[in-house]
């Protein structure tokens, strides 16, 4: 039996599911939520959609948002009678918090994700190595012989585009974009999700950017800057506001490793990388206690600003102009 006629069958046979995604949530996480939770309800179900951390402000436009609850937030009833669990855009079970995975003891779950990685935690797994989980939320819709509405198209259209960077990362193939070009028929709002997902920056972050890429440096294909709480505070920006800068500095010509290093106040300096043509970043965060991917990785390292730098700068060079 084809995985996809095991989901199927699951959703067939029960009435009540929980869905969830994954902490500190972006557009494929809360996209898949919304896409599945709705063509379930096309299919006569009852959908109760919980996130640990909520819905980020910039997503509150895709409809359905506020059917997303903290787990605390989420009333008894609700929450009784839940046959299935379903959980989206996870490559494992601990990304719920700890509170999101209480909700799915006991439950039989439906592990439903794109990260190649992924520890196979569920019952039944259908874990597909493509550029989004909404587009495997798209695949299952549509074989359930459900029809894909505006608000479907749109949520699950701002999952590829997120996770694509905008149709800008090497996971980008003629399936895709299909996938896309079948979800915009179905009346996806493509200015909205970019204006929602690129275009809603507060006038700070652009003011912190400004200050940040000044005292940016570039030296033998390695781009970086430092972010000290003083300059946050010089803008009145909030850490979280130093987000995307890093995807900034790699856009530089020649760079082949870009480097945020952010002082925090107690110690500790939040080293963000990314790369590009090919260098392993998440090798260089893993020596220092962090992880990630090939092109995105980060650590956090105890010390001094200005040591931490230096040791994270003589790694990259070590391994970037061996
Ligand atoms: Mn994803």
């Amino acid at each position: 039996m084809n995985r996809l006629k095991e989901v199927e069958d699951v959703i067939s046979r029960h009435k009540k599911f929980i869905i969830g995604s994954h902490r500190s949530p972006e557009a494929d996480a809360i996209g898949s939520q919304l896409g599945l939770s709705r063509a379930l309800r096309q299919r006569g179900k009852k959908t109760t959609l919980v996130n640990v951390d909520g819905v980020p402000r910039n997503l509150s436009f895709l409809k359905g948002a506020d059917s997303i609850k903290k787990p605390g937030e989420i009333d008894d009833k609700k929450l009784s009678g839940i046959e299935v669990g379903i959980v989206v855009d996870c490559s494992d079970l601990d990304r719920l918090g700890d509170a999101g995975k209480r909700l799915f003891e006991g439950l039989p779950v439906i592990n439903i994700d794109h990260h190649k990685d992924n520890d196979k935690f569920g019952d039944i797994n259908y874990v597909q190595g493509v550029a989004a989980t909404t587009e495997i939320i798209a695949e299952l819709i549509e074989y359930m012989g459900l029809t894909i509405d505006e608000p479907m198209a749109t949520a699950l259209y701002a999952g590829i585009i997120a996770d694509t960077s905008s149709f800008r990362n090497d996971n980008v193939n003629p399936d895709l974009m299909e996938r896309s070009a079948e979800l915009l028929r179905r009346g996806a709002n493509a200015r909205s999700v970019i204006v929602n997902l690129y275009e809603r920056e507060p006038f700070i972050k652009l003011k912190l950017l400004g200050e940040v890429l000044s005292n940016a440096k570039f030296n033998n294909g390695i781009v970086w800057t430092t972010i000290t709480p003083s300059l946050l505070e010089k803008v009145s920006a909030s850490g979280e506001d130093t987000e995307g800068i890093v995807g900034t500095l790699r856009t530089t010509e020649g760079a082949k490793v870009a480097c945020v290093f952010k002082e925090l106040s107690d110690n500790r300096v939040k080293v963000s990388l990314r790369s590009k043509e090919g260098f392993d970043v998440s090798r260089v965060a893993s020596k220092f206690g962090g992880g990630g991917h090939t092109v995105a990785a980060g650590c956090l390292v105890k010390g001094e600003l200005e040591e931490v730098r230096k040791r994270v700068l003589s790694e990259i060079d070590k391994r970037v102009n061996a």
